[in-house]
């Protein structure tokens, strides 16, 4: 017989209500023993916990969910008690004396439901990315994910792969009686050319999908001095980065995380770019350079006094590169005489910032034009979603290979898409799935 499993699922006491959640088989003999009854399914009760020899623990609620509708497909109580250090622990303490019991692993309930088939892969990975969420944009994909939208879209892709195998193997096994024509082909190919481009759409938005889970990166790139660092503080409104009029001040890149217009958005601080012949800075800029390639959009900064030159600059800006004005206070031109899509800012007086934030929104928007509301959001998705559109396009164009050949390829390609889903053989993903959630989840 399976364990019957408990923890504290809310959060880290102390807290007005502490949820303690058990599954397994025992869960009826766990509830007689420490309540004295088992309240109506799903109903409120309230009642008066007791250790085995009878000594109060605490009153509180408790909640029952038969197998097989709970969240992991096993009979499940909920215990809302006090949220208190001491009252969760003589809880604890409790159950684990209990025959049959003892305490869940990290994402042991989430690993039961996906094993009891309440939930596919996709979901657990969404219901992990929303117990995570920080921004809204991570939040509402997570929550699709996590209600299956991916399972969803991923069943059906699977489900016409399989139709059209059965009707090419139907064609197959009739195709000595000579009144089936060869027309099931004729119909079943140009359906997977259609399956096909939706595979390879769905796949040009994984970026998109990334950026939301993962965080859109910037760089702030410049010379040194030039406000860099300034403008990290000004930006995450903390003094997280050190600003001095030293040149060559920050040498690591030092990446915060912001919210911006509910995106989750990476910004590093980076070494100031010039000739040096010191070796912790050259360092630095190697990896100011570095930060730049993996960017998804720089911030160059320049230093805004430049424009009282009249110097010619060169437009640096393009779809991924932001020129951005620094020390506007210290300048008398109020729009910068340069390049469309440049801006001015001031980190001492805050001026620009504004129209900083809003350009760095657009940039983000722009990212995920075209985007489905559904997309892939792990790389996993991404390897197993190109072998499929891969596998696809290989059936569809080898038309002098045998017939069954070409079935086999549509075999593959849906296996792909269940291995996404955890339909197909998944053993050495279940550890690395399973391990991103904590206890009581
Ligand atoms: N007046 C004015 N001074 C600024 C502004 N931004 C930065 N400074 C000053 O410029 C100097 C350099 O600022 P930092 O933010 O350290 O520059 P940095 O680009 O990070 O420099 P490195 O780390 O050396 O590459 C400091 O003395 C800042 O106070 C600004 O908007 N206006
Ligand atoms: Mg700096």
């Amino acid at each position: 017989m399976r364990d019957t499993i408990f923890a504290l699922s809310s959060g880290a006491p102390p807290a007005g209500v502490a949820v303690i959640r058990i599954s397994g088989p025992k869960v009826r003999f766990g509830l007689e023993t420490i309540v004295g009854f088992v309240p109506a399914p799903r109903t409120a009760k309230l009642a008066t916990l007791r250790d085995g020899s009878g000594l109060l623990l605490d009153h509180g609620l408790v909640f029952y969910f038969p197998a097989p509708a709970s969240f992991t497909g096993e009979d499940v109580a909920e215990l809302q008690i006090h949220g208190g250090r001491a009252s969760i622990a003589a809880v604890i303490d409790c159950l684990s004396r209990l025959p049959g019991y003892r305490l869940a692993e990290p994402g042991e309930y989430t690993k039961r439901a996906f094993e009891n088939g309440r939930m596919d892969l996709t979901a657990v990975e969404g219901l992990s990315d929303l117990i995570r969420a920080e921004t809204e944009a991570q939040r509402r994909q997570a929550l699709g994910q996590a209600d299956g939208a991916l399972r969803a879209l991923y069943e059906d892709w699977a489900r016409r792969i399989s139709h059209a195998r059965a009707m090419i193997e139907a064609e197959l096994d009739f195709s000595d009686e000579e009144d089936i024509p060869g027309s099931v082909s004729d119909k079943i190919w140009p359906t997977m050319e259609e399956l096909a481009s939706e595979v390879a759409s769905h796949l040009a938005g994984a970026k998109a999908g990334e950026i939301v889970r993962d965080g859109f990166r910037i760089a702030l790139i410049g010379s040194p001095n030039v406000g860099k660092s300034s403008l990290l503080n000004t930006l995450t409104q903390r003094d997280v980065a050190i600003v001095s009029d030293v040149a060559g001040t920050t040498r690591d890149v030092v990446e915060v995380r912001l919210d911006i217009a509910g995106q989750l958005v990476l910004l590093q601080d980076t070494a100031g770019i010039r000739d040096s012949d010191e070796v912790i800075e050259q360092e630095g800029i190697r990896r100011s350079k570095a930060a730049a390639d993996s960017a998804d959009l720089v911030l160059e900064l320049r230093d805004a006094r430049l424009l009282e030159n009249n110097k010619e600059i060169e437009s640096l800006t393009d779809r991924t590169t932001l020129a951005v004005w620094t020390k506007a206070d210290l300048v008398s031109v109020s729009e910068p005489a340069t390049p469309d899509g440049a801006i001015l800012v001031s980190s001492v007086t805050g001026s620009g910032i504004e129209s900083l934030l809003a350009c760095i929104a657009q940039k983000i928007k722009e990212c995920q034009v075209g985007a489905d509301e559904i997309l892939p959001t792990r790389t996993r998705h991404q390897q197993y979603l190109s072998v499929c559109h891969r596998e696809l396009v290989t059936a569809i164009e080898t038309i002098t290979a045998p017939t069954e050949l070409r079935t086999e390829y549509l075999r593959n390609a849906a296996n792909s898409l269940g291995r996404i889903t955890g339909n197909v053989d998944v053993e050495d993903l279940l550890g690395v799935i399973f391990s991103e959630f904590c206890v009581g989840k």
